[in-house]
């Protein structure tokens, strides 16, 4: 008999000109369900909608599962949903991933929507599958909230399911050259919470390991099946057990195929890992470590509970130079109670690695501290001015690029996305600028002069280059909305 088919679509967020990396949280549901269902990925940021395959599937199918995280993609995926309630207005639409687990009241007040996922998908998908395939009660299905009569449930046991199966994501159902990269897991959660990460939420302060043998099996099966030759781990603390990634790393050393891979790790772990550890990590194909260092201050890292130490740095950069691997340090700007002072340090410290570590530093990326549903900044630090976005709409605002400040003025803001945009210009532009325009080029030396006097307060050139960015966003919401206005009709 054939399987009953579950449509998992992909939001398209057309925002850059860039490939995107793979729906792995939508390879590991299709995965879970595979032994009883038929699972087809449809992601829209690499394929396009077929009108009248996409209502064949809308009618075969069980319900559809969207996945989204926090930012402007919450837009595009209520545009993807209302698409699919028009063609279909029986079909479930089932929303999961960190943000609908974070406000689940505040994406079901969207009537396109019916059901959250909580946390991890795999069980609870399955559990709906077999629910909403023999019209048996939605009640009885553990980790969602939906809305019935108008009222929202929450059935939250915040059950965490073990990593330890040798299911693996299915690449099978993606082409891995329409991704720039291959992302990995092989581990979830974080213990230090930090006031600002959705780790607090979403995976308890618990870390969860996947068997080091099913990872590399994974591994095995890019490398041999696709030829892939690195890996992207993308686990929110790789080092967090450092037994459970020893046996990763002495895999990739030992197999001779000479992988080369990039990950997390924390500043106080990288500066205090023995140096037999470090050798591994460099023997075993490392290439590029992503340290939050965050602030340069102490204070702000201490308020925030980030658990690090500025002396810290520096000795992640000398280790990092011994044992030849990049670090790609990012910082937060504009964490709640910082001052100007601490600001301008940590401007201080990004020009003072690039000088002193430019054979070891990748660009430091900045972004704006931004608060997440159910993380709102400290009261004390922001004078209690804080008000939580209310609806998906309103929180599409909230991302790396736009500081939400309300504690703030509106000068201040500014000053914030300024730092942010001429930095982008100042660090990234040099290197291209024999390749860009004219607008571009006067922009990278504009950058370069405000960088270097640190002049962010008023710069009306850079405001123009965010509306651009907004407009061309706009624009890319509008054109999505038209494509799909056309296939309702
Ligand atoms: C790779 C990555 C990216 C990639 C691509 C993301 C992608 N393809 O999904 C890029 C670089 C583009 C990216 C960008 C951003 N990211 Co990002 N990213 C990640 C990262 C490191 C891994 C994602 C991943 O693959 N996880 C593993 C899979 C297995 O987990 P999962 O996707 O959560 O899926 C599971 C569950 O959520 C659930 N589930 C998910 N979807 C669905 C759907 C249904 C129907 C069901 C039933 C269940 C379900 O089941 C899945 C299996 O267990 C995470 C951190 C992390 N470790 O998860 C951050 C993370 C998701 N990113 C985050 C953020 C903030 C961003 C940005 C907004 C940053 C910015 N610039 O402002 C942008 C947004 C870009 C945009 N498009 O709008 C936050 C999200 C926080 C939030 N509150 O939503 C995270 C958690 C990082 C963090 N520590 O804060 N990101
Ligand atoms: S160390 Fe990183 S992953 Fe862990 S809680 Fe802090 S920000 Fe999140």
């Amino acid at each position: 008999m054939d399987k009953k088919k579950v449509l998992l679509v992909y939001t398209n967020v057309r925002l850059r000109n860039q490939k995107p990396r793979p729906p792995l949280g939508l390879m590991y549901l299709a995965a879970a369900l595979r032994p009883k269902y038929e699972p087809v990925l449809l992601d829209l940021r690499v394929e396009s909608i077929d009108r009248i395959k996409f209502k064949q599937l809308l009618n075969e199918s069980i319900y559809v599962g969207i996945s989204t995280i926090i930012g402007q993609q919450l837009n595009f995926s209520l545009e993807i949903a209302r698409l699919i309630k028009r063609l279909n207005p029986h079909i479930p639409v089932v929303f999961g991933g960190t943000f609908p687990t974070m406000a689940p009241e505040i994406v079901l007040k969207e009537e396109c929507i019916d059901i959250i996922s909580l946390g991890d998908g795999e069980d609870t998908h399955m559990e709906l599958a077999d629910v909403l395939s023999s019209g048996g009660d939605i009640q009885s299905v553990h980790n969602i909230a939906y809305r019935k009569n108008g009222k929202v449930y929450i059935q939250n046991e915040c059950r965490q399911r073990s990593l330890d199966t040798p299911v693996m994501p299915a690449w099978d159902l993606v082409n891995i050259n329409n991704y720039r990269e291959v992302n990995v897991l092989t581990s979830k959660g974080c213990s230090t919470g930090c006031d600002f990460c959705y780790n607090k939420i979403f995976n308890h302060h618990r870390i969860r390991l996947r068997n080091s043998d099913n990872v590399w099996k994974e591994i095995s099966y890019l490398h041999l099946e696709h030829h892939i030759n690195h890996i992207a781990f993308v686990d929110d603390n790789f080092f967090e057990d450092r037994e459970h990634a020893r046996l990763i790393m002495e895999k990739f050393r030992d197999s001779g195929w000479n992988l080369t891979w990039e990950t997390t790790c924390r500043a106080d772990d990288l500066s205090s890992f023995s140096n037999d550890y470090l050798q591994l990590i460099h023997d075993a194909g490392c290439r590029e470590l992503f340290v939050g260092f965050e602030s340069a201050s102490d204070r702000v890292l201490k308020s925030v509970h980030k658990k690090i130490t500025n002396s810290q740095m520096v000795e992640c950069m000398e280790r990092a130079r011994k044992y030849g691997f990049l670090v790609r340090a990012l910082f937060v700007i504009g964490l709640p109670g910082e001052n100007k002072n601490e600001l301008m340090q940590t401007l201080k410290t990004v020009d003072f690695l690039r000088r002193e570590y430019s054979d070891c530093v990748k660009i430091p990326v900045f972004g704006i501290y931004t608060p997440y549903p159910q993380l709102p900044p400290n009261p004390e630090a922001v004078d209690g001015k804080y008000r939580e976005p209310k609806t998906m709409q309103e929180w599409s605002f909230y991302h790396h690029d736009k500081a939400n400040h309300q504690w703030l003025s509106a000068a201040q803001r500014d000053y914030l996305e300024n730092i942010i945009w001429t930095y982008r210009y100042y660090a990234k532009r040099s290197k291209y600028l024999h390749k860009t325009g004219s607008v571009d080029r006067l922009l990278y030396y504009d950058a370069y002069l405000r960088w270097k006097l640190r002049l962010f307060s008023w710069a009306p050139e850079w405001k123009a280059v965010r509306n651009h960015e907004q407009a061309m966003y706009k624009e890319a919401l509008q054109e999505s909305h038209q494509e799909y206005e056309a296939i309702k009709s």
